[in-house]
């Protein structure tokens, strides 16, 4: 009989009782919905804006996005007030179909297995439209906590937006683990002490403790058996 477990057990005891979901491109495609809407705007503008630089944003607040994709051209508030209304007025207009057909592949069996095993869950997302597209999911029962683009003054990379989730769950960030699929937020769980879980490609989340293309398959067996 293999001695693996118990011996990795001794190695390095790592109890974990919540799990925290950042939103846009774990459990759902929001991402791609962000994009279509800085681009609409961009176009508009007539500022050149690629797929690639979008993956730059990933997890990246409004303001700081918009700042990106203007490159450093100088413009009044008044002005970057209204691009940032229109952006979200598009985006809003792109999440409004959101139904529970689009969760991610994997997304909802992993929140039903945690939640079963009684790990807390929360969601902690830079974005002041997460409660909209949570409630559009249908995930809201399965959730102990939601940390959003409200929640916090200083966004990823800045740990506090996890912080914040941990101080909800009434848990200590080393016995959390967050799930992210942006370099921003890999690096805000990292500052801020938290088991990571990267989701895409290594060149973006590779600073994570263990990573996954997506959550296609992964059980919370898989991701605990990893971080040991
Ligand atoms: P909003 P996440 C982030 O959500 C998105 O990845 C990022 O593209 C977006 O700019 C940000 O939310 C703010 O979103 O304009 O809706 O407030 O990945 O942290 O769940
Ligand atoms: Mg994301």
């Amino acid at each position: 009989m293999s001695d693996t477990p118990y011996t990795a057990q001794i190695r390095n005891p790592i109890i974990v009782s919540g799990f925290i979901f950042d939103l846009d491109g774990e459990l759902t495609d929001t991402a791609e919905y962000h994009y279509r809407a800085w681009k609409r705007l961009a176009d508009e503008e007539g500022i050149p804006f690629s797929q690639q630089e979008n993956e730059t944003l990933l997890g990246i607040p409004r303001r700081e996005s918009l700042m990106f994709i203007l490159k450093g051209r100088v413009y009044p508030e008044d002005k970057i007030q209204d691009m940032m209304a229109r952006k979200n007025s598009y985006y809003r207009e792109y999440i409004k179909d959101i139904t529970q057909q689009d969760l991610l592949p994997g997304a909802k069996a992993l929140l039903d297995e945690l939640q079963a095993a009684g790990i807390k869950i929360a969601i902690g997302s830079a974005s002041k439209n997460a409660q909209e597209v949570i409630t559009r999911l249908g995930i809201g029962p399965l959730l102990d906590s939601i940390s959003d683009g409200y929640s916090v003054e200083r966004q990823k990379p800045a740990p506090d937006l996890f912080l914040h989730a941990a101080a909800q769950l009434n848990l200590s960030p080393a016995r959390c683990v967050v799930v992210e699929d942006a370099s921003a937020g890999i690096e805000a769980a990292i500052a801020g002490g938290f088991h990571t879980v990267g989701l895409g490609p290594v060149e973006r989340v590779g600073a994570a403790e263990v990573v996954f293309p997506n959550l296609d398959g992964v059980h919370m067996a898989d991701i605990l058996g990893a971080l040991m």
